[in-house]
């Protein structure tokens, strides 16, 4: 990353009156959770539409089961890093913020943002696959087989996963945000998955400055005003000049 990129990007952040910021997994992966793609994602050597689809479920759900029970337990034994708390910092500083997170785990919650938009939902919470009873229940290890306890059918992690509609609310604010952004900060997301990386393509159209923090080059390095590379502990405290 040139000198020069960063400062101009913190010139353009430093300058501007409304901050979106679009995060993915790489934020999280300082503070020990996996990211999903790469050699040591979640998705390697597993199928994708077993453990994340409605049709994965149905067919098995104990299995989908254990692998959210794995990540949830890990959930509750790591803390937010310097990443979240940058954004959690950037948000005091700036008049209109928001966050939208493709992140399930809460962590920027924990480091103090307020602005939030959980786009993929949130493994905190549990919801029925029969009735409409839901439950947020961070910290406490769930059976194997979770049950509802007004109707007895299955449980599901309270997430959105392929083929299924994003939250209506949240991705009608999630818009809303990108199109009053005149920032728009991308960070730690490979940015394939929709309707999310279309917002990054969308913020231009308003008029924002883009700019990407991620270890590597993604989908959108070249379509955006600033790529900068490195782990996003390590840059955005760079980027809002954190001492
Ligand atoms: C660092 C770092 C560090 C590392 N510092 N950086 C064909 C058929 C059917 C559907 C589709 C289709 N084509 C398109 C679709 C739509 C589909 C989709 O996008 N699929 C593509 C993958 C092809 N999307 C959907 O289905 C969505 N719904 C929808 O569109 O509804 C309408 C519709 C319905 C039916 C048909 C068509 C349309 C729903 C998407 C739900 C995604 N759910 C998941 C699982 C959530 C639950 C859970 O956590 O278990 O969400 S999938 C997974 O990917 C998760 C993430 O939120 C999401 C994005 O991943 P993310 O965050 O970008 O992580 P990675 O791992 O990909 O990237 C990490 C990045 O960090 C990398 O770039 C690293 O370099 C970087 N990094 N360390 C900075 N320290
Ligand atoms: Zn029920």
């Amino acid at each position: 990353m040139s000198t020069d990129n960063l400062d101009q990007a913190r010139s353009a952040l430093r300058e501007a009156n409304a901050v979106t910021v679009l995060t993915g997994a790489g934020v999280s992966a300082e503070s020990g959770l996996p990211t999903f793609r790469g050699p040591d994602g979640y998705w390697q050597g597993v199928s994708v539409m077993d453990l994340a689809s409605p049709q994965g479920f149905l067919r098995n759900p104990n299995r989908v089961w254990e692998w959210y029970n794995l990540r949830r337990n890990a959930l509750w034994q790591v803390r937010p890093n310097p990443a979240h708390h940058a954004l959690a910092e950037l948000e005091r500083r700036v008049p209109t913020f928001g966050l939208i997170t493709q992140n399930v785990d809460r962590l920027h919650q924990k480091a103090g943002s307020k602005q939030i938009v959980e786009l993929h939902g949130t493994i905190c919470m549990v919801r029925c696959t029969a009735c409409h009873y839901e439950q947020d229940c961070p910290n406490v290890e769930l059976p194997p087989e979770p049950r509802c306890p007004e109707c007895s059918a299955w449980l599901r992690p309270g997430v959105v996963w392929f083929g299924e509609m994003l939250p209506f609310e949240a991705i009608s604010k999630a818009d809303q945000w990108t199109r009053r952004a005149e920032v728009f900060l991308v960070v730690g997301t490979s940015a394939v998955v929709t309707p999310a990386a279309n917002l990054i393509y969308q913020a231009p159209d308003n008029g924002a400055t883009v700019i990407e923090v991620n270890l590597d080059a993604t989908e959108v390095s070249t379509a955006v005003d600033f790529s900068l590379r490195g782990k996003a502990g390590e840059i955005l405290p760079q980027l809002l000049a954190i001492e």
